[in-house]
């Protein structure tokens, strides 16, 4: 029952409507943290950590890796999502059976039904590393949400309006902070600031995010 296991989490998470089609849980998966977090080595065995290439020839401060049936990449030839991840020329491993769960279960209590991830970006933040304001547009559904697990060190969320021109307001995401981004917010612009340096007993030096997304079709 995943809605169980989510409420079951922390007895009365503390949600947070940042905007339309934002959702905020703190720290709702400390509990859960060390068990979600056990599955990295073996995915990162699979699938590395590496810097990836954007199309105008920068290399991403982030370090990224991914799990499901696609997995966003992105290189000289453009931002993309690939069944096969192009440093091995294998499929990604699956997304762990917790993470999937986990996720279903914050995507249904912000409002979001069925949300059946077939992918998840893995983004390792080392003091220093940031993500400039972007938007998520490479799933190929846009009505269905994206579900952010923050772990490890904290940073500040950029959340940015559906233009450039917009105003940008400044969050803090901590260790085991939940954000659920869809419906009218879902093309909203957002980065994540420049992390500090800091040691989290459980990820040392680094940030973790993980965003399960629907990036392919849906199904018939
Ligand atoms: C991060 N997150 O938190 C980067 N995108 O490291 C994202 O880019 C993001 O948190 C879409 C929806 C939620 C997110
Ligand atoms: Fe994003």
């Amino acid at each position: 029952m995943q809605t169980d296991l989510f409420a079951t989490l922390t007895p009365q998470p503390e949600r947070l409507d940042l905007a339309p089609g934002v959702v905020l849980w703190r720290q709702q998966l400390t509990t859960a943290a060390p068990a979600l977090l056990a599955e990295l080595p073996a995915l990162l065995a699979c699938s590395p950590f590496r810097h990836m290439q954007t199309p105008g020839g920068h290399t991403l401060s982030v370090a990224m890796s991914n799990c499901g049936s696609l997995g966003w990449i992105t290189d000289r030839q453009g931002y993309r999502y690939s069944p096969v991840d192009p440093q091995t020329g294998r499929p990604w491993p699956a997304i762990p059976a917790s993470w999937r769960a986990a996720a279903s279960a914050a995507a249904q209590a912000a409002g979001f039904a069925d949300f059946l991830p077939d992918a998840c970006l893995i983004n390792r933040y080392a003091p220093g590393a940031r993500m400039g304001l972007h938007q998520d547009k490479d799933e190929a559904n846009l009505d269905a949400p994206i579900v952010s697990f923050s772990f490890g060190l904290a940073a500040r969320f950029l959340l940015g309006g559906l233009t450039r021109r917009d105003k940008v307001e400044r969050i803090w995401l901590t260790h085991g902070d939940v954000l659920v981004w869809g419906g009218p917010a879902r093309l909203r612009l957002h980065g994540i600031q420049a992390v500090t340096p800091g040691q989290h007993p459980l990820t040392g030096a680094y940030r973790i995010n993980l965003t399960l997304r629907q990036a392919g079709r849906p199904q018939p």
